[in-house]
């Protein structure tokens, strides 16, 4: 999960405050000391803390928030507030041309993403705008880089126009932008060399470029592990080419994450995608406040529902649905769940987006490969078993077989039907809650109603 160490300490340092009845402007000040440390920490610009913190203050200590019933959260919000802020308040997606095709070009240093990052917003922009893309190899000077880039064309099924390493880069850009509109493409996303440093020669080539084919967006490539080096580059960059927005790459490793926060305010430049892993699929359009609430572990339930509906079948999960209420669900039903979670994204990446468990996640050990395992050992049941729940449940040497012909240990076949059947009990107390309790848990997971709100009644809670 980005952000991983800050989050983790800012939350800390915010908890000291939340949920209590007085602030005195010492407990403010004790609170911001520690989140200026925690983002100094995160490679944060020590400009922007200072401003940021500057400002946190100045509207912790108004009387309004002072004096209100729950002062504490009331900061958290002004926290949270200002962090998106910083980000730059609103998502800033793709400009298109009203008429005619888009032309994207995407450009960076060495190794920060530029190529892959063609594959995946040609893949997240066709999915998500519709659009019908075309990917341009200009980056002549790496032997294997237009491979790559016809690889990655293939692997997406979308068509890559390249003339060689011979051509000229203006010539080849220029004449796959022509190809591009005889052929009713319309969106243009051009790869470019990268280079170890800025260097006039790049810079003078890509200058060319612009100028022959004049792109709607041009877009730099940051790898998010540079922390605060990032601002020099992007201004650089920006001197000699009118960049139009960042793509922040690799925040899926443990980047501190300092330039997401530094980007915008210092250079003026909107972070417009995040890049989260080396999957053609791991892209997003950057929210400022969706990050800022995941950074204060308060989840992120609307890019989960994003995921959950792009992932699940709706007709097939009210069938399922249908299925547990009557406590018929058996372990084909629960095979198809499992593919939903895993078309959904990593199982860490899922959790860090319910509200609350960013924090507990380190200590909860669900990784995807047991995921894999759980299927590997529904694969060895017979048909008639994965049917027939109750089978595994009170068959010793059924268990043993599957535990025999999946290679996996016979206890954790054993766990597995286990939970299985602590699935389907609690599933039977979840159909015998009211209906209309039921909705109101769906439509909005992170507010506990009055039913499940007490203590010992958390059975009827909704779980994902
Ligand atoms: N973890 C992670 N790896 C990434 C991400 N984006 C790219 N990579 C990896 O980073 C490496 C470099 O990516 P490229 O797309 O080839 O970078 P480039 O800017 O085109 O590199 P040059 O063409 O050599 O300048 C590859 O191994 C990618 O798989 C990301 O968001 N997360
Ligand atoms: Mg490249």
């Amino acid at each position: 999960m980005p952000f991983e160490s800050l989050s983790e300490r800012i939350q800390m340092s915010l908890r000291r405050i939340t949920g209590r009845g007085r602030l005195t402007e010492n407990d403010i000040d004790e609170m911001m000391k520690e989140v200026r440390l925690s983002l100094l920490e995160a490679d944060v610009n020590y400009k922007v803390v200072k401003n940021f913190t500057a400002e946190v203050k100045q509207k912790a200590l108004g009387e309004a928030i002072l004096k209100s019933l729950s002062p504490g959260d009331q900061v958290v919000k002004v926290v949270h507030d200002e962090l998106k802020k910083l980000m730059g308040e609103e998502a800033v997606p793709i400009a298109y041309k009203a008429n005619g095709a888009t032309i994207i070009m995407l450009v960076g240093l060495q190794g920060g993403g530029k190529t892959t990052h063609v594959g995946k917003l040609a893949n997240y922009l066709r999915k998500n705008d519709q659009r019908k893309p075309l990917l341009i190899a200009a980056d002549i000077y790496r032997p294997a880089a237009i491979d790559q880039l016809l690889t990655i064309g293939q692997q997406l099924g979308i068509e890559v126009y390249q003339e060689g390493t011979q051509a000229k880069v203006v010539d080849i850009v220029s004449n796959g932008v022509k190809y591009a509109k005889s052929q009713g493409f319309d969106l243009i996303i051009i790869d470019t060399a990268g280079r170890l440093h800025i260097d006039e020669v790049l810079m003078k080539e890509l200058d060319d470029v612009v100028k022959a084919i004049h792109p709607d967006e041009v877009l730099l490539t940051i790898d998010a592990m540079m922390g605060q080096d990032a601002i020099n580059v992007i201004t650089s960059f920006h001197e000699k080419l009118p960049i139009t927005g960042c793509i922040l790459t690799k925040l899926d490793g443990d980047t501190r994450g300092g330039a997401a926060l530094s980007i915008r305010y210092l250079t003026n430049i909107p972070i417009k995608y995040v890049g989260l892993g080396e999957k053609l699929d791991q892209i997003e359009l950057f929210h400022p406040d969706r990050m800022a609430g995941r950074i204060l572990g308060m989840g992120d339930v609307v890019t989960l529902i994003e995921k959950a509906t792009e992932a699940i079948d709706e007709e097939e999960a009210m069938k399922l649905f249908e299925k547990m209420q009557k406590g018929i669900f058996n372990y084909n039903d629960f095979l198809k769940q499992l593919k939903w979670i895993k078309k959904m994204g990593s199982m860490k990446g899922i959790l860090g987006l319910i509200p609350g468990l960013g924090a507990q996640l380190k200590k909860i050990d669900i990784d995807d490969k047991q995921l894999t395992n759980i299927e590997v050992i529904i694969g060895s049941m017979t048909p008639y078993e994965r049917k027939n729940p109750d089978l595994m449940s009170r068959s010793p040497s059924r268990r043993d077989r599957v535990s025999k012909g999946s290679g996996r240990p016979y206890q954790e076949v054993n766990a597995l039907t286990k939970r299985f059947e602590d699935m389907k009990k609690q599933m039977q107390v979840m159909s015998g809650m009211d209906q209309k309790s039921m909705a109101r848990n769906m439509q909005n997971p992170q507010v506990p109603t009055r039913r499940n709100k007490g203590k010992g009644k958390g059975r009827g809670n909704f779980r994902i």
